[in-house]
């Protein structure tokens, strides 16, 4: 692993670079995850690197989801098993939902390296390993476990695959993602896209379960219904678009407010000019 100085102002981002590299090194991340994670990080440059306002709205909504599901599963692939693997355990263990890794471009020998990873990291019990052609799907990504992804109510997809998105959602089954790119097939058709780091987005949700766990099942539900996902998603590409006037701004100064037309101006110096002679004409008449 690159050593990184804490003082760098890119410390986290290259940190996470560090940790999906070491995870393809070890056989747990497929090689493409590289190229995922380079388009998360261009879209996290784009949102702040931050959680912004619609991310915090729909990890609260994932949070009460999870803890009102009967039969929640978590998904886990060969970048979120690097990325998150004891926010993932803990998350599951605190919601009920059981552990599945699925992987997209899938080989038996990762799954179980994957299986053994979050093992590692505390969990009991993963998935995963059992997995049939379940899915309406075609070739390997086709596969989840019958009493996991296949019989779930809620499924939360951290990094998952447009296809494979639109196939659990098209099951009936409540989809939550997480996704850095609002304009993903993945965010646009989960119930619930979270458009923030994984690294961020679990440890927030398992800092709201305490709070959330406190509240009636009616008080989740009626935050279930209040939520609108177009909402977020509307509300994370207009904060990508206030960050970047903002970065504009800070790059190249504010941009100057729109001068008007020199012949629209001059008309209206002219008229202005007009005005004031008849205001002193009207005034002289009524003097006289
Ligand atoms: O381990 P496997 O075989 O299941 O493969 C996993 C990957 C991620 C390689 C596979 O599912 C894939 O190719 O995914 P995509 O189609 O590249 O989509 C990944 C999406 O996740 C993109 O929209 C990225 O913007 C987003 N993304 C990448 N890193 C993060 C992220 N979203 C949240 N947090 C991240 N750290």
């Amino acid at each position: 692993m690159t050593e990184i100085p804490k003082s760098h102002p890119r410390y986290e981002s290259l940190m996470t670079r560090e940790k999906i590299t070491e995870g393809v090194e070890k056989g747990l991340t497929a090689l493409q995850g590289l190229i995922a994670q380079g388009r998360g990080e261009a879209f996290d440059y784009l949102i702040g690197e931050k959680t912004i306002e619609s991310a915090h709205y729909s990890e609260v909504a994932a949070a009460a989801l999870l803890l009102l599901a009967e039969k929640p599963v978590i998904s886990v692939n060969g970048n979120a098993a690097v990325l998150a693997p004891s926010e993932l355990v803990t998350l599951s263990q605190l919601t009920n939902a059981k552990l599945e890794v699925n992987l997209f471009h899938r080989t038996e020998e990762r799954v179980g390296k994957i299986v053994e990873e979050l093992k590692k990291h505390g969990a009991d019990v993963v998935l995963g390993e059992n997995a049939e052609s379940l899915l309406p799907l075609d070739h390997d990504r086709s596969k989840a476990e019958r009493d996991g992804i296949y019989s779930a109510d809620v499924i939360f997809v951290p990094l998952e695959d447009g296809d494979r998105c639109e196939a659990l959602a098209n099951m009936k089954k409540l989809v939550i993602a997480v996704d850095l790119n609002p304009l993903s097939r993945t965010s646009q058709t989960a119930h619930i896209s979270i458009v923030d780091n994984l690294t961020r987005a679990a440890a927030n949700m398992i800092e709201l379960i305490p709070d959330l766990k406190s509240m009636t099942e009616d008080e989740l539900w009626d935050i279930i219904d209040a939520y609108d996902n177009s909402m977020a998603l509307i509300g994370a590409i207009e904060e990508i678009k206030e960050h970047l006037t903002q970065k504009q701004d800070e790059l190249f100064g504010p941009e100057e407010e729109p001068q008007p037309d020199p012949k629209v101006a001059a008309a209206m110096q002219r008229r202005s000019e007009v005005a004031s002679r008849v205001m002193i004409r009207g005034g002289d008449l009524m003097m006289e």
